[in-house]
């Protein structure tokens, strides 16, 4: 039976390509409704020819990572989007993606864009050292001047990858700088919302020219932390991670506990307070989800 791994989801039909390189307009059976799996792009599977050059999906094989925000499966590595001007830095929203990213056990590269339009070199300063300080390579970009372009270039090379972000922080014009054959359509930002347009409709796996492969996402405005529990959520943290075994309690949530490693770390200033107040507003998230 034929397999491949799915490129493409659009309304019902899955693109799957093949070992030797051909897509397959493919259906996926009923049977996965029943079995409430629902494939995603990034899926390996096989397929049956239905004997109109289409095919149905039979199986999906086991996945190796999956994000459910964006929707994909078996990457290796997140490329973390985050532009630091139309639309402002939020770190906030940032910390919740790393926080899904890292649930899904995905490796993270934090790219932030956009760099032409910061004046203040400051600012650029302060946000590398937060992420670098929690454990994240953190690099610079700007497709106006193309600083950064060849260090993600770098970080591509040989695995797949997914562009991960809200809409308008620059994502496909990112990999447009990376490969200008990839001519992904871009949108601008709405002035008035300082928001994007969900110019990207679809996630969608291309290959890079020097080996690799990279997907593209839609942004998305809206994440949860659904069906997460809270010992969970401060392993998402990495520098929480690193130092929860210094903590007197097994399982500490670095709250009120006494003799918190996590607190001390804080107070030293060598975990970021901002990055540990988002922490505990998630952490309510997290708490509030599981009462109801
Ligand atoms: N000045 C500047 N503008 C940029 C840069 N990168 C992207 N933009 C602009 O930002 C806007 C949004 O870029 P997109 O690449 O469409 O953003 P996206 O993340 O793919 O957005 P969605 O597909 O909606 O999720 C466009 O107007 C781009 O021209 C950059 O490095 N500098
Ligand atoms: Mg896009
Ligand atoms: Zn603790």
């Amino acid at each position: 039976m034929p397999e491949g791994q799915i490129v493409r989801a659009v309304s019902g039909f899955y693109y799957v390509r093949t070992p030797e390189g051909e897509k397959v307009q493919c259906r996926a059976r009923g049977v996965f409704k029943k079995k409430n799996v629902t494939p995603l792009v990034g899926d390996l599977v096989r397929f049956d020819w239905t004997g109109d050059g289409q095919g149905f999906i039979t199986e999906v094989k086991p996945r190796k990572t999956q994000l459910i925000r964006p929707p994909i499966a078996n990457v290796e590595q997140a490329i973390v989007v985050s532009a630091l001007r139309e639309p402002a830095v939020q770190l906030m929203v940032l910390d919740r993606v790393l926080v899904h990213c890292e649930k899904a056990g995905l490796d993270v590269v934090l790219c932030l864009t956009k760099t032409d339009l910061v004046t203040d070199e400051e600012e650029i300063v302060r946000v590398r050292s937060i992420y670098e300080t929690a454990g994240y390579p953190v690099v610079a970009t700007s497709v106006v001047t193309g600083e950064g372009i060849d260090t993600v270039r770098q970080y591509l090379k040989g695995k797949l990858s997914v562009f991960a972000g809200q809409s308008g922080v620059g994502k496909s014009s990112l990999l447009n700088a990376i490969h200008p054959g990839f001519q992904l359509a871009t949108g601008s930002v709405s002035s008035k919302i300082g928001r994007g347009r969900h110019t990207t409709r679809t996630v969608e796996i291309l290959d890079l020219p020097d080996g690799g492969q990279v997907a593209d996402t839609p942004g998305f405005s809206q994440l949860t932390f659904q069906g997460m529990e809270a010992s969970e959520l401060s392993d998402c943290f990495p520098e929480f991670r690193l130092r929860s075994s210094e903590c007197r309690f097994r399982g500490c949530l670095h709250r009120n506990e006494p003799d918190c490693a996590v607190r001390s770390a804080v107070e030293k200033g060598e975990v970021d307070a901002g990055r540990y107040e988002h922490y505990l507003q998630f952490l309510q998230e997290v708490e509030a989800l599981r009462r109801y």
